[in-house]
């Protein structure tokens, strides 16, 4: 045990800064003279070529690093409250950009860039995406990151640097093929490692009893194989404020460069194997796929996030106060971004008895009081259970602390209720069976102090469903976090014009008070404003179109109605019911019914998992679909239907500003939150959405009127099934007939016989979860309704401006003052001491 507060080491000083960085065009331009001739070694500027790019970040990056270490030191001297926020993924997308607007310094960059004839536009897009997650959970990491640092919340994101983030998509004849994205090949110049703060981290062995030296008898986890953890900073500067976090991602590496004892055994193979089976930790990002579920890697990805960011904290925890934990958990909080990194319970567990000998009462006691655990999906597939065998052959220290905290949880359950042996069952860390099973959710709400969803109706739905054993027990626990989304950069960076338009109405507080959106109200209906906004959205489209036809070689006029749905191929997002809906349209502009119709542009963007075979099928249908509309003459200037390929954070970039409708379509009860509808509506698109998520939000927010309502609710969802009939529905509406007629003859696939046959065989099963059929009607009639009122310009333009006016509540930085007020409880970073 150390037991002394560790002094500086004496002749340890700081390297002195004196000035800062001046931030004018003269001094970044020469400071990327410097990087881009001296550094980097290049002399001939060529328009794409990636040192460009990485010279001007090493200006702006220059520019965050003595920002940086106050914001560091500002902490350390007030020894303040702060939070980690654990998570497997981190999808930042493109820096550069962010890195300039919150800097301050957008305008001299580009002077500065102009003065050598270059464009910060096409700067910026040579920068790779940072694409190290999934989705949703994802990017809503990232949004979080940016509002703590612009509201100087003190709070660190720890994550994992996957050598291969999520992978590209390309479009093979309707299909979709997956590339490696080798994000890191060109170098990544934000990041610094930082190897002083290494970690190692254990893995298989067993747990021994032995005597210490004082007669204790005490759990040592010996004979394991240890995997060294080395920590990437990246730098996560808030709005004008000075203030720069932390993003503090792990890569796996070997601890010896080779084992030495394998090496002189002779066998050297075994030894570079055991060296890669090291490093393959951090090699990938799992693409969230059911069917990838219970896979070993996985776990270990999670533990090692798990440890490795828990013994960082301790390590600079005990930095400052020795092996005194009294005031650890009044000092730390660590919010867990879904189960993910939920091993994180048990894990501080351990740290905290084996390695610094506490009992465990006080254990529990830290650890029960600094875990927060948000939940964001209730499909039951994506609740993580990982099979005790392999707990048992993986971490069996960890297994023991399971089954500890399992033992003592059952008998606070059968103190509460009595004889309840159901409820035991039903609410145990283990699932019995032939295959035991941890059940990750029930860990983390039994090891936190906070439980939150990520929508009121998905809290609400947690509370009264998938939780409810524990929301009867423990009621104060549980609690709503609505998500939301940055507005620097989903409105400020991506859609420039339209924030000028708003700077030059109401100001520039919107961009730190998103509420004062509110004030452009007052303009929706002024003539001369509508029609800027409508050049705005025009201009936006036109550049939308230019990237469509360079993606897809389809070429589109921005005069149609942007109908749009980008998002991760899945089938309760239900992107089949608005392939049926273009399907329809299709057909009525066929039979000549279609003269009333808005010219309509659908997109429809996003990945399937590798492994989701039902997913692929829809891209392939989608595709298919595609190509018989826009190659039929009889459908020119009326209905245009785009898979826009490889749809990640930049894409959505120029997608959000360009649409007209959003399409948040997925069956009631499914969809936890979801955000790009959050996205569309700050930008000025109208949503077409059932009510799921934060649809229900959106709505109430902007007004039934200004937001096209369809499909069943969550109680009429449950109340069908068991009865729910699709061929009754097919066979009574006979627009519905005669889209399943054309699928069904092969109309789309003809020369590609049998391969729609498991999305229709979906669509009239009666056991079908998404419940496809039983809101196409209302789907259609909805989308009728959006069509007539596209063709009203001024009434159209009005709620476009209501959307964005009354898009204020869901900005993360709302978000983040909520999850502060109600579970962190952390005071802003004062640069004052340093
Ligand atoms: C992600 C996984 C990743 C790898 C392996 C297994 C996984 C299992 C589940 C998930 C997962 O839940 N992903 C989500 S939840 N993606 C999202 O977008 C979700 O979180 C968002 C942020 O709260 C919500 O807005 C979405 O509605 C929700 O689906």
């Amino acid at each position: 045990m150390k037991s002394a507060k560790p002094e500086k080491q004496i002749g340890d000083r700081e390297l002195l800064q004196t000035t800062d960085l001046p931030m004018t065009t003269d001094a970044i331009l020469s400071d990327f003279t410097h990087y881009f001739g001296r550094m980097l070694g290049r002399r001939t500027i060529k328009i794409d070529s990636p040192f460009l790019y990485q010279a001007v970040v090493y200006a702006a990056r220059d520019r965050l690093m003595e920002r940086w270490r106050k914001t560091r030191n500002a902490l350390e001297v007030d020894d303040s409250r702060r939070v980690a926020y654990l998570s497997l993924e981190f999808l930042m997308g493109r820096l550069l950009r962010n890195a300039l607007l919150n800097l301050g310094i957008e305008n001299e960059t580009t002077e500065a860039l102009e003065r050598i004839g270059l464009d910060l536009e096409d700067v910026c897009a040579r920068e790779r995406d940072t694409g190290l997650g999934n989705g949703g959970l994802g990017r809503l990491a990232a949004c979080f990151l940016d509002s703590c640092a612009t509201l100087s919340l003190p709070v660190v994101g720890y994550g994992i640097r996957y050598q291969y983030g999520m992978f590209h998509q390309r479009i093979e004849n309707g299909y979709q093929v997956e590339e490696a994205d080798s994000w890191l090949r060109e170098g990544f110049p934000w990041e610094i490692e930082r190897i002083e703060y290494a970690q190692t981290i254990k893995f298989g062995g067993r747990s021994d009893v032995q005597i210490d030296a004082s007669g204790k008898s005490r759990i040592v986890w010996v004979d394991t194989h240890d995997v060294l953890a080395i920590p990437y900073d990246i730098p996560v500067p808030g709005f004008e404020n000075d203030i720069v976090n932390t993003l503090r991602l792990w890569s796996a590496a070997a601890r010896n460069e080779f084992d030495l004892e394998e090496f002189n055994a002779g066998s050297y193979a075994d030894s570079v194997a055991s060296k890669n089976e090291a490093e393959n930790i951090t090699m990938v990002l799992y693409p969230n796929a059911t069917t990838e579920n219970g896979q070993e890697l996985r776990l270990r990805q999670q533990y090692f996030l798990a440890s490795a960011s828990l013994q960082d904290t301790i390590r600079d925890w005990c930095q400052r106060h020795g092996d005194d934990f009294s005031e650890f958990a009044a000092k730390n909080c660590f919010q867990l971004n879904d189960t993910h990194p939920a091993i994180a319970v048990a894990e501080l567990m351990r740290l905290l008895i084996d390695e610094h000998g506490m009992d465990w009462d006080d254990a529990w006691d830290i650890t029960r009081n600094t875990m927060a655990y948000t939940n964001h999906t209730l499909l039951p597939e994506a609740l993580e259970m990982w099979p005790v065998s392999m707990f048992r052959r993986l971490l069996p220290r960890l297994l023991d602390i399971i089954y500890e905290i399992n033992a003592r949880f059952i008998a606070e359950i059968s103190q509460h209720w009595p004889g309840d042996t159901d409820k035991i069952r039903r609410m145990s860390l283990i699932q019995e069976g032939s295959q035991p099973m941890i059940r990750m959710a029930y860990l983390a709400i039994v090891g936190s102090f906070s439980i939150n969803g990520v929508a009121e109706l998905h809290s609400r739905l947690l509370r009264e469903g998938l939780f409810r054993d524990f929301a009867e027990l423990w009621p104060h626990r549980f609690n709503n976090k609505t998500n939301g989304v940055t507005q620097r950069r989903w409105l400020a960076a991506c859609n420039p014009a339209l924030a000028s338009l708003i700077s030059e109405t109401i100001g520039e507080g919107w961009k730190t008070n998103l509420d004062e959106l509110d004030g452009i109200r007052d303009q929706a209906d002024d003539p001369d404003f509508q029609a800027r906004w409508r050049a705005v959205k025009l201009a936006n489209k036109q550049r939308l179109a230019t990237d469509l036809e360079k993606k897809t070689g389809l070429e589109v006029s921005a005069d149609m109605m942007f109908d749009v749905q980008v998002k991760r191929i899945h089938e309760y997002k239900r992107q089949l019911l608005n392939v049926l809906h273009a399907i329809h349209l299709y057909d009525r502009i066929r039979r000549g019914d279609g003269d009333k119709l808005s010219p309509r542009l659908i997109i429809i963007g996003g990945k399937a998992a590798p492994g989701y075979v039902m997913a692929k099928s829809v891209i392939k249908c989608i595709n298919n679909v595609a190509r018989v509309i826009n190659s039929d003459p009889a459908m020119a200037g009326r209905l245009q239907l785009v898979f826009y390929p490889d749809y990640n954070v930049s894409g959505m970039e120029k997608i959000c500003p360009a649409a007209d409708l959003s399409e948040q379509i997925s069956t009631a009860g499914k969809e936890a939150s979801g955000t790009g509808n959050m996205k569309f509506m700050m930008n000025g698109a109208i949503t077409i959405g059932t009510l799921d998520g934060a649809n229900v939000e959106i709505r109430e927010a902007v007004g039934d009127e200004n937001f096209f309502l369809f499909g069943n609710t969550v109680e009429e969802i449950e109340a069908l099934r068991g009865s729910y009939d699709p061929q009754a529905i097919i066979d009574g509406d006979s627009d519905f007939r005669r889209v399943m007629d054309l699928l069904e003859s092969g109309h789309f696939n003809h020369f590609e016989p049998g391969i729609f046959d498991s999305i229709i065989q979906s669509i009239r099963e009666p056991a079908d979860m998404w419940m496809t059929a039983a809101d196409f009607r209302s789907f259609i009639d909805a989308q009728a309704e959006a069509g007539r009122a596209y063709q009203d310009e001024a009434h159209w333009t009005r709620m476009s401006i209501l959307n964005t006016a009354c898009s204020g509540r869901f900005s993360t930085d709302r978000t983040m003052r909520d999850y502060n007020e109600d579970i962190w409880h952390v005071e802003p970073i004062s640069l004052e001491s340093s």
